[in-house]
């Protein structure tokens, strides 16, 4: 993957000057923990050191992008100064103190390259969604295999490192975040820690993870019951939690503002008075990193568009008795949300 022309082509400015891992790995498609990607109109470099270059060479050798050893930035700034930049577009929002020092010591006017960012990065192309796809596919398929494992007595830790540790077998090159698996009243914290409580029978479960394929994540939160239970107030919930996410999912559509999309399901969850317990936003934006732009929430003007990916996740939360979370990934294509998740979204009782 090569998005430096299409981000720079963004940008009024001499030269762009590209840190921080993630758009690294956006514009090169190789992921790294230390480099820098210089991009002007006639060439793109990617400078790194020792550690990345042989993979780098390999990784990027049908590519517009260069790949050439740098110690520290000094000397990708002074090849910068030998280029005549005057204009010098930086993502601003990742710039440090000391490197803003820095920059300044070579007289760079400075612009910023956030904005162009986020809108490159917010559309997907096919093998970005491709990826995505992937990244869904392997979560579903270890959730699938977890849940004819669980045993009464199991605890919060060995479930998430049971997930994990499928996802992982399954080819994911990481989780996409920390696992949460939470059972029984822990469910009621949104983003509970897995610890030592156990798995008893009847007890709610609520799993939240994903993981990275091809340097792009997935997210996806189950609920459902280990065991029968007799708590009407859950299955109440269940039902409405459900129906504002299908509500959600079937009547989002590309062109309206995260705050439209997250009114939706609020307002199905408000018709049954459970609007206060849904304590978020309904979703986030979904790529090289799990939050990103759009995002879907009460205060957001984001506008979605068609090749965009997000969650959509409501969830109704009820302090010291149970939590309930559905989210699937999810693209807009041809106006219309097309989910990721094959998973069944109806109560299950395990
Ligand atoms: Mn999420």
């Amino acid at each position: 993957m090569d998005n430096t022309k299409k981000v720079f082509r963004a940008i009024d400015a001499d030269g762009m000057l590209t840190y921080s891992p993630d758009l690294r790995a956006y514009l090169t498609g190789f992921p790294s923990s230390f480099g820098f990607v210089y991009t002007d109109a006639q060439e793109s470099i990617f400078f790194t050191d020792p550690r990345y270059a042989e993979a780098a060479k390999k990784a990027l050798k049908n590519q517009f992008i260069a790949v050439e050893i740098a110690k520290n930035e000094d000397t990708v700034l002074d090849y910068i100064r030998t280029k005549k930049v005057r204009r010098l577009a930086v993502p601003c929002s990742r710039v440090t103190l000391p490197q803003e020092e820095k920059l300044r010591k070579f007289h760079f006017k400075i612009v910023d390259s956030d904005p162009a960012f986020r809108a490159a990065m917010a559309v997907k192309n096919m093998e970005e969604l491709a990826c995505i796809r992937r990244a869904s596919e392997i979560a579903e398929e270890a959730f699938g295999s977890l849940l004819g494992e669980l045993k009464e007595g199991m605890t919060e830790n060995e479930v998430a490192a049971l997930l994990e540790y499928k996802m992982r077998r399954a080819g994911a090159q990481d989780r996409s975040f920390e696992t949460i698996a939470a059972f029984g009243k822990n469910t009621s914290v949104p983003h509970h820690v897995p610890c030592g409580d156990v798995l008893c029978k009847g007890m709610p479960v609520l799993l939240d993870f994903g993981c990275r394929w091809g340097g792009y994540c997935s997210d996806i939160t189950r609920t459902f019951l280990f065991g029968k239970s007799e708590d009407a107030d859950f299955m109440a919930a269940y039902e409405a939690v459900y129906n504002a996410h299908r509500i959600a999912a079937d009547a989002i559509t590309s062109g309206m503002t995260g705050r439209e999309a997250d009114a939706l399901a609020r307002d199905s969850l408000a018709s049954r008075g459970l609007d206060k317990f849904f304590t978020h936003s309904l979703g986030h934006g979904i790529g090289i990193n799990i939050h990103e732009f759009p995002t879907l929430g009460p205060n957001s003007h984001d506008r979605l568009n068609d090749g965009m990916v997000f969650s959509i996740e409501p969830g109704v939360y009820f302090e010291g008795k149970f939590g309930i979370r559905i989210e699937d990934s999810v693209t807009l294509s041809g106006g219309r949300v097309i989910s990721f998740m094959h998973s069944d979204k109806k109560l299950t009782v395990l």
